[in-house]
């Protein structure tokens, strides 16, 4: 920008005089070039999930997921909280798209509720359901925001729950492959890019496994889980290939995953070394199937008897290449190297580690640094998304009836540094969404841990947009730090 601009610029600011201080200060830093800047193009976006922010659980044909049910078990969600209301987002959403644009994002990441489309998971459609989304689609694109849509974010439709044991049969990959047929048929006009399924590891391991704590929250033995874990995979690898099948024009698809993230404890070849090592290890489960086609011998060796059955060709529609890779980063894990048969140690995390509100929400930037470095890496990816990053902060409203989470703004300016360090690296990041728009269930804690930019105020549905708002808008305006 020349002088002349610059000078625009700052009378406009100055000429604003309705503006508050701290808004004028805002927009007049926001004229100066970002010298942490990303690539023009980088998307900038939010995130939410339907059963966290939807609501309208019984609503023109929707029918129970197993979230549903489990909510309204006693003493599952802290104080009781289910997703019956939740922020009303199926009656709410027009304001909740304006808000987005206010905010200047080019990309939002939401979810398809299985139960409203098949509200018994499979047979017939309901159009109903599909038309909600078809309505939230259009107000997306006018206000020029690109649909980044998941398939399945753990809102099972309870009837597959009951009927075959939820993701413990077969059946439901079968199943999920042509909901995702009939989603890519009647919106591939309004959608391009596609996720078919958000972490694995939550809902198998915190559905099906030891102390589970989320829906179903059915506790199953180690040779359950693991086929579990397996028709998972099949399950993604099948919808991979439905809505390329289905889709009409061009369909790019991926996956968002909690990858289990690993970084060195100090920069140092070997310690890089060992969290290669490591990133391949904690993900064995699920991203090595997937991105390598084969199950390591060492996750086969340690379940012995237990290992899952699967078949060569399996592996093969699990692991076909994706469009791009979703990445869900919060934190990360410090190894260092060793003289042992795995080459690296977990470093145990001492008491006054630094964390958010969330008991497993340990700050550390770096992590979205490492995970994405790492996996170009190991695993060759060429095309990611941070599909979420963001954290719960003990919000409360002042007496002005502001928000100002400086935690939470601490916490999003030290990650995107360390974001914006990778990608000037040439770690093949291409896009970024805020988890999350809007206070929102959050799962087993209910409403009582708040990831939002925007403040929801359950009672009266009121949105009030965080101080971290404020924060992310002028990232997004100068596409990049200051
Ligand atoms: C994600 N961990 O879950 C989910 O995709 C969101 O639905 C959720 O609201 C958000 O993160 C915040 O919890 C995670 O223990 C849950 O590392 C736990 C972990 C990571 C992600």
């Amino acid at each position: 920008m020349d002088r002349r601009d610059f000078l625009k610029t700052g009378s406009v600011a100055a000429a604003a005089g309705a503006l508050m201080p701290a808004e004028v200060a805002v927009a007049s830093a926001v004229a100066a070039p970002a010298p942490h800047a990303f690539p023009k193009g980088f998307v900038w976006g939010t995130a939410t999930a339907a059963y966290q922010v939807e609501g309208a659980w019984n609503e023109d044909g929707r029918l129970p997921s197993v979230w549903d049910t489990f909510s309204k078990i006693p003493g599952k969600v802290r104080n009781g909280d289910t997703g019956d209301v939740a922020d009303d987002f199926y009656h709410r959403y027009k304001g909740d798209v304006a808000l987005m644009k206010q905010l200047g994002v080019k990309g939002f990441r939401f979810s398809i509720a299985w139960p409203r489309v098949f509200p018994t998971g499979g047979g017939a459609p309901n159009p109903k359901g599909l038309d909600f989304y078809k309505r939230l689609l259009d107000e997306l694109h006018a206000a020029a925001i690109e649909p980044y849509c998941t398939l399945f974010h753990w809102d099972l439709p309870q009837a597959l729950e009951d009927k075959q044991g939820g993701w413990r049969s077969r059946d439901t990959a079968l199943a999920f492959a042509d909901y995702a047929a009939y989603c890519a048929t009647n919106l591939s006009d309004r959608i391009t890019n596609w996720m078919t399924i958000n972490e694995f590891r939550s809902y198998i391991e915190g559905g099906y496994g030891n102390e589970p704590h989320h829906a179903p929250g059915i506790h199953n033995s180690r040779a359950v889980v693991a086929q579990t874990r397996h028709y998972a995979l099949l399950a993604h690898g099948l919808a991979v290939q439905a809505i390329r099948a289905h889709a009409k024009g061009k369909a790019r698809v991926g996956i968002a995953e909690d990858v289990h993230g690993a970084m060195p404890a100090i920069e140092s070849a070997e310690h890089i070394r060992a969290a290669e090592i490591a990133l391949r290890d904690f993900n064995e489960m699920y991203e090595v199937p997937m991105f390598e086609g084969k199950y390591p011998e060492r996750y086969l060796n340690g379940l012995g008897a237990d290992a899952p059955k699967f078949t060569a060709e399996e592996l093969r529609i699990i692991s076909a290449p994706l469009d791009f890779v979703g990445v869900n980063i919060y934190t990360t894990q410090e190894v260092m190297a060793a003289d042992n048969p795995d080459g690296y140690v977990r470093i145990p995390r001492p008491a006054t580690y630094p964390r958010l509100m969330a008991d497993w929400l340990f700050y550390n930037p770096q992590a979205i640094y490492w995970t994405p470095k790492l996996m170009q890496k190991v695993w060759g990816i060429r095309e990611m998304y941070i599909t979420e990053n963001g954290c719960s902060a003990a919000d409360t409203m002042n007496a002005a009836g502001q928000v100002l989470d400086t935690d939470r703004i601490n916490y999003l300016r030290n990650y995107l540094t360390q974001l914006q360090r990778g990608v000037s690296e040439g770690v093949p990041v291409k896009g970024y969404f805020l988890w999350s728009m809007l206070d929102n269930f959050e799962w087993a804690k209910g409403y009582a841990e708040r990831f939002g930019i925007t403040y929801v105020d359950f009672k009266t549905q009121k949105r009030t947009p965080k101080l971290s708002y404020e924060f992310y808008k002028t990232v997004i305006q100068r596409n990049g730090l200051a």
